[in-house]
């Protein structure tokens, strides 16, 4: 598993089928393991702010050049499809404040029962049912 190429698909919200582990225990072992990289306190549930700074982790590692904007010379090539969904306005690069819109929608998104914060069963039923395992 390329942990670089797994951090970029978080961060772009893009479903690698074929990418993971076929075994579903495995994938049930990757998504709980991102969940507790993304708890900083570790205290079972994922916070805005703690999504945030994920995102902004995520950004700042795939924005090589560090000039604020992740391009395409910054992917692979098998990257710029998922490229065209972060990018809103279609300009081919992803600002910091599309990457931070993106996790926010993302955020939301996990959120089910809409207490502001994520719990592990959330975060896991959301991927759950993206992956249909
Ligand atoms: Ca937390
Ligand atoms: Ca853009
Ligand atoms: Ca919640």
């Amino acid at each position: 598993m390329n942990k670089a190429l797994l951090m970029f698909c978080f961060a772009i919200l893009i479903i690698p089928i074929g990418v993971f582990a076929a075994n579903s225990d495995m994938q049930m072992q990757e998504i709980k393991s991102e969940f507790q990289v993304i708890d900083a306190d570790k205290n079972g549930f994922i916070t805005p702010n703690e999504m945030q700074a994920y995102q902004e982790k995520n950004f700042n590692e795939l924005d090589k050049d560090k000039n604020g904007v992740i391009d395409r010379n910054e992917l692979t090539v098998d990257k710029s499809r998922e490229l065209n969904k972060a990018d809103q306005n279609n300009d081919r690069k992803i600002t910091k404040a599309e990457s931070a819109s993106q996790f926010k929608q993302y955020f939301d998104q996990l959120d089910a029962n809409k207490d502001g914060k994520v719990s592990e069963d959330e975060y896991t039923d959301y991927w759950k049912l993206r992956w249909k395992f």
